[in-house]
């Protein structure tokens, strides 16, 4: 079953958003496998934005995403990374659309509150970057058989 990571940014977790998001994917029929509130660190943060280590936003985003907890999920379920994708909207939240997360809660591409992985291959690098085997959990729902 394929796996993705998503993240509730500083902004989404002091906007006490958390809730909201995790129900949005509860809801959608994705399962939970993993989560914690946590504090990312300059060397994490580095690491987990490695692709925009050249581009001029780079020190901005490491600077936001190190401000404050965030919330650290792994999801599952069919087609999980890109359909979250399309859940959480445009990157600019003024260009997402509504309905998604970045579109009914964001204002600004700095601040647009969740993180998701773009490909099978970030997917992978970004859950063991944040997660020990240990703390994903392999379980089944009854519900499962209705979605
Ligand atoms: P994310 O990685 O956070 O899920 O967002 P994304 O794939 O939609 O966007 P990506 O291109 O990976 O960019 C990562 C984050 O960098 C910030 N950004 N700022 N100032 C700018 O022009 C700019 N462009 C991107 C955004 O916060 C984006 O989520
Ligand atoms: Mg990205």
């Amino acid at each position: 079953m394929e796996r993705t990571f998503l993240m509730v940014k500083p902004d989404g977790v002091q906007r006490n958003l958390i809730g909201e998001i995790v129900s949005r994917f509860e809801k959608k029929g994705f399962q939970l496998v993993g989560a914690k509130l946590m504090m990312i660190d300059q060397g994490l943060a580095e690491k987990h934005y490695q692709e925009h280590k050249d581009k001029p936003f780079f020190n901005e985003l490491v600077d936001f995403i190190t401000s404050g907890p965030v919330f650290a999920m792994v999801w599952e379920g069919n087609n999980v990374i890109s359909v979250a994708r399309s859940m959480m909207g445009k990157t600019n939240p003024q260009e997402a659309a509504s309905g998604t997360v970045r579109g009914d809660y964001g204002l600004s591409v700095g601040m647009n509150i969740i993180h998701g992985s773009d490909s099978l291959e970030s997917a992978k690098r970004e859950i063991a970057l944040f997660f020990n085997e240990t703390e994903l959990i392999d379980y089944k729902k009854e519900i499962n058989r209705w979605i």
